[in-house]
């Protein structure tokens, strides 16, 4: 990588940790994917993006605020890209999956919550991420009570803005969203002093389209019987949706779904005969968390989807662009995102559904249950979902982790015995 220093330290980052942090990585990743067999041709790209994961893209960003341009940082799948990209504004994700992160978290919050909280908010306090360092805004949503507390630990740091995600889904919910969302569309107007325009908007919904459209691509080529692309590479891929510039990952993410159609057709596969089939379910795995897709992949297993928001969640269900006025806009964003199944809604049975729809249309022969550990609402919610997948007759394995390697044997061990159960 270049030497991006004087732009870190612009930043305000904290150098001699962060280069803790730039020594961690690369060896994380050529452990986790450099070793993989016969690899698409285009996880080139893929790789070049995680070799400048802290360089190039912040440059780009740094650039773009030279010209007077924002960032806006974000954490959930219900915050719509939309907005933030027809204000002329850039947007990153920025859920961490790292253990780095959460010493600096535990200095301001409780150690008994989410890792992934811990580790966004450990990444803003320790001044180690150059994406939310390079944030002028972050959005916040009302989803989980961890997330909804750290943004009033995270407002001291970075102007934080939250939206009242509904946790229902009745009328009166759809209309509340919908105003949720204006607010937002007024406070990103503030921000970077651009109009959100009936025009501006219905492009970004074009774009944000494009892009579902690509990884719902990507996801169908994995639904092939020689499965031409490994979970853990798909799973980088939809990680590296959430920040890269959206045009180029539309571009390259195409490119490659024509190499994975090709390999189908000649029956090119990264997968072994015998091995199982597995939906993963639950809690998004951010950037390097790629321990459950590595596990699996190394005992017998390839993962073929995730129900998660690093998958499914994120781009299933395009935005009507049919919509031509602002309220009809307004309302085609929230009717798309509410249909979004995460268990911070109650009741939540549109969740089973998907899993079960999943698990037949990708031809899983198992579910991995994944729920971070402390995260309530996934963890609870796994009582139903084990009932509806015991009805229809499909195995599930249920899986608490949080971001230590500490508990990998003990899941190896599981997993193994699961796989062979199955078999
Ligand atoms: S739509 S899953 S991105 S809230 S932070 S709820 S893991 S305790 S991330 Fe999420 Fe939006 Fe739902 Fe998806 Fe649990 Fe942790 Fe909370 Fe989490």
């Amino acid at each position: 990588m270049a030497d991006y220093r004087e732009l870190w330290g612009r930043l305000g980052m904290d150098l001699e940790k962060h280069d803790v942090l730039c020594e961690v990585l690369p060896q994380l990743y050529g452990g986790v994917y450099l070793g993989q067999e016969n690899r698409p041709e285009g996880m080139n790209y893929y790789n070049f993006v995680v070799s400048e994961v802290h360089g190039l893209r912040i440059k780009e960003l740094d650039d773009h605020k030279k010209q007077g341009g924002k960032v806006v940082g974000t954490f959930c799948v219900f915050v719509p890209d939309e907005l933030i990209l027809a204000a002329g504004a850039a947007g990153v994700g920025l859920c961490a999956g790292s253990q780095f992160w959460i010493e600096d978290g535990e200095k301001v919050l409780p150690r008994n919550i989410c890792p992934l909280v811990k580790a966004f908010t450990g990444a803003k306090v320790g001044g180690t991420c150059p994406y939310f360092q390079s944030c002028d805004m972050i959005v916040g949503e009302t989803t989980c009570d961890a997330k909804k507390k750290a943004w009033e630990v995270l407002d001291d740091y970075v102007d934080t803005y939250v939206m009242d995600l509904p946790q229902m889904k009745r009328d009166k919910d759809y209309k509340k969203w919908s105003e949720e969302i204006y607010d937002l569309k007024a406070k990103l107007e503030k921000l970077t002093g651009n109009e959100i325009t009936e025009a501006k908007l219905a492009e970004a919904i074009k774009l944000c389209n494009r892009k579902r459209l690509a990884l719902l691509r990507l996801y169908s080529a994995r639904k092939a019987l020689n499965v031409p692309i490994s979970g853990k590479d798909a799973l980088l891929i939809s990680q590296i949706a959430f920040y890269d510039n959206p045009e180029r990952f539309i571009e390259m993410t195409n490119k490659l779904c024509e190499e994975l159609e090709e390999r189908i057709k000649n029956e090119v596969s990264v997968s072994k005969k015998d091995d199982k089939r597995i939906l993963i379910s639950g809690t998004p795995m951010a950037v390097p968390n790629w321990k459950i897709h590595h596990i699996l992949e190394t005992s017998g297993a390839i993962v073929v989807a995730e129900e998660t928001c690093t998958g499914t969640r994120y781009f299933e269900n395009l935005v009507d662009e049919s919509a031509a006025t602002m309220d009809e806009m307004i309302n085609a964003l929230a009717d798309r995102y509410l249909k979004i199944n995460c268990a911070c809604f109650t009741p939540n049975k549109g969740r089973e559904d998907d899993i079960i729809r999943l698990a037949k249309e990708f031809k899983a022969d198992g579910v991995i249950y994944n729920s971070l550990q402390f995260c309530h609402t996934y963890n609870i919610e796994y009582a139903n979902v084990e009932k509806a997948l015991k009805a229809a007759g499909i195995p599930v394995l249920f899986i608490e982790s949080d971001y230590s390697n500490d508990d990998v044997g003990q899941i190896q061990t599981r997993v193994e015995a699961f796989l062979e159960m199955i078999g």
